[in-house]
């Protein structure tokens, strides 16, 4: 297969706070398994994402924890970067959008947009209040719904009927700081994205993208584009982002004010790998700029469905707008909803399970199985702590751990650990070759086309044929009667372990290696089996010994469920 290379990044987390589950199968946990599949392949990958650390929320969580943004960033950074690698998140880079490279790469990207002609500079009206003695942007002030009369609608959006709002939409406006009614509106300059201006350029690129993006995430883009786009407000009235400033000159009128959070964010996108470069030495240009070497690379983005509009119009706005040659997304993966029982996920009412609170429970292997076999891809997806319970009890614990563990010890009791030499394929191994080397053409198919339940179902299913085989081979009574025939089967059933943990890295990468580090089998082998034939089925050399791993799968318990559900809402 000729060596290509994947640029894969995940929507940034928000810096406020740890993350449930729902938001870790939604982005950062498909594009992991992605990555891993790539990199098996021998394609050279460049995997990032980074923390979101400006906006309102970032803001308002810092006051509530009486920390300084600066300190809240930091420390919250941390703790998302240590769950992340409690679930084996393997970033090239986790940043942070708070980095001086994207605070450079921002104010660039709006400084070369206005010399374009895509950004003015525009009079709006904005509460302000006269208590806190600031602007109230965004999520700052709250007030009754114009559409349903919710009387806590935040500034941008009403969560109770969903309806995006502007500020000065909502009826008795209060400050979000305060509490205080005493606001007045009030004349304010920002800077506006003239996006109706690029319209055609977005409109050829998004039909030129449509084969290569699912139809979750064109729908979106079209929806977007037919409804017209908008002028968009690119700066806020807030202390805490990137300064609306050039060359370090902030811009007159500008100096208390920041670009949009989410003008900032996907441009760490960029900055990551700048960050990146500075870590490790390599060079950024050759992954982003098509002048310098990026042409050849497929850019591949994951996100929840929210986030589609933001990466298929807004972004490639500011990229396309800027003329200069940038690399845009080529293949785009969204997802759906996890909801907790069907309904949110929620710290304050004590609905579900966060990043945090997985890891002490289980091992993030047990997570990351149960989030992509029952990926939110075609529609939102249920976490249930039943269906966790049945995934890792069967999937895990029997038809992958058992199988592994039930193989390597007979070998050990057995045949001293050794793969034997000797013995003929019988029809049950031709029948068992043609049915193995099917299920990897179809594995190898689902994670191409980066569908992670039916990669996770067939890996199940290929698990499966490995249980019957040695239910209809059983070496261990062939033992007595053909010891040829039940080494054959033993070493036949060796190389399915190391074939079966091949397949299981990309899912559960912790325990793959530790059955590949049982069989002896070298980091630098570990690859996927692209175009592999029968000589799969006897790849380990003869005469080498190996061990038997510990049991790999601890069973979960109805007491443990019910202990759960107590502690983090159950059905
Ligand atoms: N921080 C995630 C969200 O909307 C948002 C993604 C940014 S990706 C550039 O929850
Ligand atoms: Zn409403």
């Amino acid at each position: 297969m000729t060596k290509q290379r994947f640029l894969i990044t995940s929507a940034l987390p928000y810096i406020n706070g740890i993350k449930h589950l729902g938001n870790l199968a939604g982005s950062m946990l498909p594009a992991d398994v992605h990555a891993r599949f790539r990199r098996m392949q021998g394609h050279e990958v460049l995997f990032l994402c980074a923390t979101d650390e400006h906006g309102t929320p970032a803001e308002l969580a810092a006051a509530e924890a009486g920390k300084s943004v600066q300190d809240y960033c930091l420390e919250q950074h941390e703790i998302q970067k240590t769950a992340g690698e409690g679930f084996h998140l393997s970033f090239d880079h986790f940043g942070r959008s708070s980095s001086s490279q994207n605070y450079e790469l921002t104010q660039h990207f709006a400084h070369i947009l206005e010399q374009n002609g895509f950004i003015e500079e525009r009079v709006s009206k904005q509460i302000f209040s006269i208590d806190d003695n600031r602007f109230l942007p965004d999520r700052y002030v709250e007030g009754t719904c114009p559409k349903c009369g919710f009387e806590d609608a935040r500034g941008d959006q009403c969560d109770n009927c969903g309806t995006l709002l502007d500020p000065m939409d909502l009826i008795n406006p209060r400050s979000k700081i305060s509490g205080s009614k005493n606001v007045e509106v009030r004349d304010t300059s920002h800077l506006f994205l003239c996006q109706p201006k690029l319209e055609k350029n977005i409109g050829d690129w998004v039909e030129a993208s449509k084969p290569n993006w699912p139809h979750l995430a064109y729908s979106i883009a079209k929806k977007w584009l037919d409804e017209g786009l908008q002028d968009r407000a690119i700066t806020r009235d807030l202390s805490w982002g990137v300064p609306v400033a050039y060359n370090g000159k902030a811009r007159p009128g500008f100096e208390n004010k920041v670009f949009y959070v989410w003008f900032d964010a996907p441009i760490e996108y960029i900055g990551a790998a700048q960050e990146w470069a500075q870590k490790t030495g390599n060079d950024w240009q050759r992954w982003w700029r098509k002048d310098k070497g990026a042409d050849d690379v497929t850019y591949v983005e994951f996100m929840g469905k929210d986030n589609v509009a933001f990466h298929t119009v807004s972004f490639p706005a500011t990229i396309l707008g800027s003329n200069e040659p940038w690399k845009l997304v080529d293949r785009l993966k969204a997802f759906n909803w996890v909801t907790w029982y069907g309904g949110k996920f929620s710290t304050s009412n004590k609905r579900g399970i966060f990043m945090d609170a997985a890891l002490d429970l289980m091992p993030g292997d047990y997570w990351r199985w149960y989030l992509m076999a029952n990926a939110p891809e075609s529609s939102d997806a249920a976490f249930t702590l039943e269906g966790f319970q049945a995934a890792v009890n069967s999937d895990l614990a029997n038809v992958f751990g058992n199988f592994i563990n039930r193989i390597t010890k007979f070998a050990v009791s057995k045949f001293d650990g050794e793969v034997k030499s000797g013995g003929e394929y019988g029809d049950i191994e031709h029948e068992l070759f043609k049915n193995i080397l099917e299920k990897m053409a179809q594995i190898n198919q689902c994670h191409e086309e980066m569908e992670f339940r039916k990669a996770a179902a067939e890996t199940r299913a290929m698990w499966v044929l490995g249980n019957e085989y040695l239910q209809t081979k059983a070496p261990w009574s062939l033992f007595k009667t053909d010891l040829e025939q039940s080494a054959l089967g033993v070493r036949v059933g060796l190389n399915l372990c190391a074939l079966f943990a091949i397949a299981a890295i990309p899912f559960i990468p912790e325990t793959a290696n530790k059955v590949l580090d049982a069989l002896g089998i070298p980091n630098e082998n570990r690859n996927w089996w692209d175009g592999a034939g029968v000589e799969v089925f006897d790849a380990l050399p003869h005469g080498l010994k190996i061990n038997a791993p510990d049991l790999l799968f601890q069973k979960i318990e109805d007491a443990t469920v019910a202990e759960w559900a107590d502690k983090f809402g159950g059905a």
